[in-house]
């Protein structure tokens, strides 16, 4: 008798070569206004998503209301003492628009400290799950679990949705959980790598510096966290996580159960999970050579290895980019301006593999972006500061990427997009269209 698995084994690898050739041959074939290929290969390209809070040319890269990176951080206020801007004035500048006055910012900071407290009842989901569960199991739940504080959800079940007026509540919804979302990470890495120790919040302290106070960092440290969030708040809203909290969130989900959402996409080794490939991928190899600084010809036969392997070469490529990923380079720029972090030696092998790969990828063959992307620099900077646990570092692109999410799903509300329903196809009907008998 033949088990569920081996019939099912005998449809896929029979229905396998007529996908592969639907790809392989018929890929620009029309369906309506899009192709085969965009149909099987994850909608790439297809213009049916809006949003004006980031914009991502394939060759300058990011914008973020129309600023550059640079650009962003030489206009916002800045947190006294520091290069970096208040993540609170980012918060702003992504909402409105609007490059926000220092009183403005100062508002956000207030109000996000007001709300920055864990319900007890989000620390006791957390402790009940088991203690070697990946941190983003950890941080996905945290955040589904602290939806019954969600106001747009409590006012929809009363009967008071407007549809004119229910941003208000999402945004409400939005403040709360960036509020909380520092302190929610900070609690799982001291309760999973730092002994169950607790630092208590500092009044005094801003969102990104009260985050590095809490994970027990450095003074120096509060910049990183300041430029992290930043960094890897918004990649217009087509990428995993921004889509699936907006797939979500259209229909009038919360801004917890969207986020939630979000953030298991993140988890994807092809998305946020990269940071932590990188670094692995990077520690790994240097292990190999005992320590050793490596030559041009190991790193290239390291790079063949992986890609002989099967496996893709963490951090490098891109869905949209075609070109160095400016969220790298302002990173390398950090690495470089910093003194001992630019002439650390996985820095070093860092910056080496950036001259190597994009060479390895083009004779490869395949990507169509052999440059790197955001993932490929960040993890140095982690590691450098003592934090080295790796499973940890998509928490951190989580607490930042949320500031993209929610202020997508707050306009979202505000100008009533529909709930997201793209159109199936079955594989018969693309062979219909490709002529295929
Ligand atoms: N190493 C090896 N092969 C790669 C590659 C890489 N870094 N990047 C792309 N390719 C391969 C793809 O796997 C694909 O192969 P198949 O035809 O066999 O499926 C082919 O090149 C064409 O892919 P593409 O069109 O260039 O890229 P995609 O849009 O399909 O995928 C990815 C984009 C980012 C997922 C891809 O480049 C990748 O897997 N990179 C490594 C993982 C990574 O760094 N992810 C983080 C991306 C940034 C991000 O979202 N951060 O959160």
């Amino acid at each position: 008798m033949s088990t569920l698995k081996d019939v099912l084994k005998k449809k896929i690898d029979a229905h396998r070569p007529r996908t592969t050739r639907l790809v392989k041959e018929f890929g620009d074939v029309k369906l309506g206004d899009v192709t085969i290929s965009q149909a099987i290969g994850g909608a790439r390209g297809i213009k049916c998503l809006v949003t004006d809070i980031s914009y991502l040319d394939p060759m300058e890269g990011i914008r973020f209301r129309g600023m550059t990176i640079p650009e962003t951080f030489a206009a916002l206020p800045k947190v006294p003492g520091s290069d970096y801007p208040y993540v609170e004035g980012f918060w702003w500048l992504l909402l409105t628009g609007d490059v926000p006055t220092m009183e403005q910012t100062l508002e956000v900071v207030e109000d996000w400290k007001s709300k920055a407290a864990l319900p007890q009842y989000v620390i006791d989901v957390l402790r009940a799950l088991p203690r070697d569960s990946h941190p983003m199991v950890m941080f996905s739940a945290g955040i589904v679990a602290m939806q019954r504080e969600s106001v747009f959800a409590s006012n929809y079940a009363a009967g008071k949705f407007n549809k004119m007026t229910c941003w208000e509540d999402m945004l409400e919804d939005a403040n709360n959980l960036m509020a909380k979302l520092g302190p929610l990470g900070a609690y799982i890495y001291r309760m999973k790598y730092k002994g169950d120790v607790h630092i208590a919040a500092d009044p005094n302290l801003d969102m990104g510096g009260q985050f590095a106070h809490m994970i027990g960092q450095s003074d120096e440290y509060k910049d990183v966290a300041r430029m992290y969030f930043i960094l890897h708040s918004d990649h217009e809203s087509g990428n995993v996580s921004a889509h699936t909290t907006h797939l979500v969130a259209s229909a009038l989900s919360d801004a917890y159960l969207s986020y939630s959402a979000g953030i298991n996409g993140l988890a994807g080794p092809l998305h946020g999970l990269a940071n932590e490939e990188v670094l692995r991928w990077t520690q790994n190899f240097m292990a190999k050579l005992g320590g050793k600084v490596p030559t041009e010809e190991e790193l290239k036969a390291a790079l063949w290895d992986t890609l002989n392997s099967g496996q893709v070469i963490p951090g490098y490529g891109h869905a949209v980019l075609r070109k160095t990923d400016p969220r790298y380079t302002s990173q390398r720029e950090f690495c470089l301006n910093t003194p001992g972090l630019a002439e650390y030696p996985l820095f070093q092998l860092v910056k080496m593999i950036f001259e190597v790969a994009p060479g390895v990828l083009l004779e490869h063959g395949k990507a169509k972006n052999p440059w790197p992307n955001v993932d490929a620099q960040s993890g140095v900077i982690q590691w450098y500061y003592g934090v080295t646990q790796y499973e940890f570092y998509t928490v951190l692109f989580g607490i930042g990427r949320a500031l993209g999410c929610l202020a997508n799903i707050t306009w979202d509300r505000a100008l009533g997009y529909a709930i997201e329903r793209p159109k199936s196809v079955t594989t018969a009907m693309l062979e219909a269209a490709a002529g295929i008998k």
